[in-house]
């Protein structure tokens, strides 16, 4: 039977790990194009401006979040430094079928999804008699479903084991009652992937199942963006033979699920680009690039967002995780700032560029002081103000 959904008095809690360096995988069949995507993604973050680009390892690499807010707040203050929000990227090197049992490199590409924790699952609707398709033909449907039955049955299959494990040691062994309503749970989850055969993310669990499948971080429960990858013609053109398909196989089984088509193709010519040739060439061709459209649902995806501290020294997006209050948003700043906490003075940046200075902010009342219960906002701008302790000063710029 499929889990219920239940009233709940306190909210829900998020789905996933906790943490702001959260990744997103590049997932697909070989040959669909994700390491030319990856790499792409890498040289644009690189060619942006200096950002310090951070490879932690070759297959991994921190991109810049496009926004304009911060490139308005870079252009009016002129800082020293310019320190943009990330999106950590993870070529994962392709899945076949079977993986699940050790096709392939199987199980290492799975663990290797396993520490992500959201899935850019990259689908080829390019031709190209020149690339072999590991399954024969070019199909994207089918490779849909070969994908997300691979994750599911992996899933399935460690559930089995933990609940006949669990079954031993529990059970027989007379355990207690929190062991015993653990596996409950656990078999209630693996019911749903097992036998009902969906996806962990699709089901309406309680808030004690949320903080168990967080525990276990299964694969099927990460949030997938699929980037449909196209031959910049089709890609030009908006159309394309399976596109219409893939969005009715997305439909039925990942509703409201982001699909977002790009070229592959395309993107490698423009990162080669100055922005000048970009510019003429997208105008030429009547196209542009779906980098940065990719980039920020990515790092939506994570239930990621940032506020900024802005000033002549330096302009910074802090990453956070949705809902964060204000003390633990300073506590990314430095731990002093979440245990000193006064308060947060934080502008709106539309009432920033609407007025034009901080200054004209503060004269419309629009600036606002706000305590610990505050939930920052993305976007937000924030100067906190905290007490460091006796013999220092009680009100320390956010660096
Ligand atoms: N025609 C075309 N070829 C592509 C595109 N993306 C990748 N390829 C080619 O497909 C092959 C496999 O690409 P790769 O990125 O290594 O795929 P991966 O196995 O998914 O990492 C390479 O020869 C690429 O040049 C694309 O958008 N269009
Ligand atoms: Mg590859």
């Amino acid at each position: 039977m499929p889990p219920k959904k239940k009233e709940e008095e306190k909210p829900t809690p998020l789905m996933g790990r906790f943490g702001t360096s959260l990744k997103c995988g590049i997932v697909g069949l070989p040959n669909v194009g994700k390491s030319t995507f990856f790499n792409v993604l890498t040289k644009s973050g690189a060619a942006a401006e200096n950002f310090p680009l951070c490879t932690i390892d070759p297959n991994e690499s921190r991109v810049a979040v496009p926004d304009e807010r911060w490139d308005y707040l870079c252009e009016q203050f002129k800082p020293l430094s310019k320190v943009p929000a990330f999106l950590n990227v993870v070529d994962i090197a392709g899945l076949v079928q079977g993986a699940h049992e050790g096709q392939g490199l199987g199980n290492a590409f799975l663990s290797h999804i396993w520490a992500c924790d959201a899935i850019f699952h990259l689908l080829r609707s390019f031709e190209g008699e020149d690339v072999t398709h590991v399954e024969g033909d070019v199909n994207p449907v089918r490779d849909l479903e070969i994908i997300s039955e691979e994750l599911r049955k992996k899933d399935e299959e460690y559930l089995k084991d933990k609940v006949t494990t669990m079954e031993k040691t529990t059970i027989r062994g007379g355990g207690d009652k929190k062991k015993l309503q653990e596996y409950e749970m656990l078999k209630k989850i693996y019911t749903w992937i097992g036998e009902e055969k969906k996806h962990a993310r699709f089901g309406h669990w309680n808030a004690n199942e949320i903080e168990l499948l967080n525990r276990h971080l299964l694969l099927t429960s990460k949030p997938v963006i699929y980037l449909v990858n196209l031959s910049e013609n089709d890609y030009t053109r908006k159309k394309n033979k399976f596109l219409a398909k893939i969005k009715e196989w997305i439909d039925n089984n990942d509703k409201g699920a982001v699909i977002i088509p790009f070229s592959g193709e395309l993107e490698e010519k423009l990162v080669e680009m100055s922005e000048e040739e970009k510019a003429s060439y997208c105008k030429e061709h009547g196209t542009q690039s779906a980098l940065s459209k990719i980039i920020t649902t990515g790092f939506k995806a994570l239930q990621l967002e940032y506020f900024f501290t802005a000033g002549n020294d330096e302009v910074k997006a802090w990453t956070i995780l949705k809902g964060t209050k204000a003390p633990q948003a300073a506590g990314k700043i430095h731990t002093d700032f979440e245990k000193g906490f006064i308060m947060a003075e934080v502008m709106k940046f539309s009432d920033f560029k609407e007025l034009g200075s901080e200054s004209a902010v503060k004269g419309a009342g629009k600036y606002r002081q706000e305590g610990k219960n505050y939930v920052v906002h993305d976007g937000d701008i924030i100067f906190f103000k905290f007490n460091a302790g006796a013999g220092l000063t009680d009100k320390k710029k956010a660096k």
